[in-house]
């Protein structure tokens, strides 16, 4: 069997991992990441019938039954993930109508999925339901994006249009715009059922006051959506204190819908 750490999903989270570090996104133990994974991939490096161990959800999803993820630990640095992947990474498999994890590689110490696993995972299923190729959910605290939501109106509209009129590629790359979230408690299922009820319509979610929830089909598109968001929020915070002077306005914006072949969210451009 070929060793699991030549994997590209394996070599793909780490190389991400130490990016999102790299960029000041996930201070500490900041951030989360899950990649779904198809079982006949997960085979080729590891044998699916040797669990490790089982661990409780407390959550059901019966949509995710047998479905295998590769998941960030709690308590996790990533900046600690390239040195050591199989302490800080685990790959479960979901059972019991989702209440069970199955762990097959990973958490060596002992330990277990993020804090944020019910957010991860009823995410999946909200995108899943949108899109059969969305792979990835991404969490993660992006200092612009985080300041933003302190002095901007958190109302979704006004949110997404100022983030589009901040970088003319900002429309095209998420046309559907930001959904936002009050400040809410975090690890926990509200906040989790309250995230995929935003992820219905959008694969941006803002945490007010705490970060940003991304979802894709890979983990560079979803890397790049936030991304392009926080760079965004970065020019924001750059003019927000300063006259404004000149701007995108929603004509350009129309042009910019006809010339990459996208559509702006109903009613966000007049
Ligand atoms: O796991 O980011 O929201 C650390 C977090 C929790
Ligand atoms: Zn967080």
């Amino acid at each position: 069997m070929k060793s699991i750490l030549e994997a590209p999903f394996l070599v793909e989270m780490i190389r991400t991992t130490t990016n999102m570090y790299n960029h000041g996104w996930d201070e500490r133990n900041g951030g989360n990441i899950s990649l779904l994974l198809e079982p006949e991939e997960v085979a080729e490096y590891l044998d699916i019938r040797h669990v490790i161990r089982t661990i409780p959800t407390g959550f059901t999803a019966p949509e995710l039954e047998g479905r295998y993820f590769l998941v960030t630990g709690t308590g996790k640095y990533f900046k600690n993930v390239e040195v050591a992947p199989d302490v800080n990474l685990g790959i479960v498999r979901l059972v019991d109508s989702g209440r069970q994890a199955e762990l097959l590689w990973g958490y060596s110490d002992g330990g277990q999925f993020t804090s944020e696993f019910p957010a991860h995972m009823m995410s999946h299923v909200a995108r899943l339901a949108v899109d059969p190729a969305n792979h990835v959910v991404m969490h993660c605290h992006p200092a612009n994006l985080l300041a933003m939501t302190y002095i901007h109106d958190l109302d979704e509209r006004a949110f997404t249009r100022t983030l589009w009129q901040m970088c003319t590629e900002c429309i095209v790359v998420f046309p559907e715009g930001v959904n936002v979230l009050p400040w809410m408690l975090c690890g926990t299922n509200e906040i989790g059922e309250a995230t995929a009820e935003k992820m219905k319509t959008a694969r941006l979610v803002v945490w007010a006051q705490h970060g940003i929830y991304g979802a894709g089909k890979d983990l560079d598109e979803t890397f790049g959506l936030i991304e392009t968001a926080e760079k965004a929020a970065e020019i924001y915070l750059k003019i927000a204190h300063l006259p404004l002077v000149n701007t995108i306005s929603d004509e350009a914006m129309h042009l910019l819908e006809k010339r990459f072949g996208i559509k702006a969210r109903e009613g966000y451009l007049d």
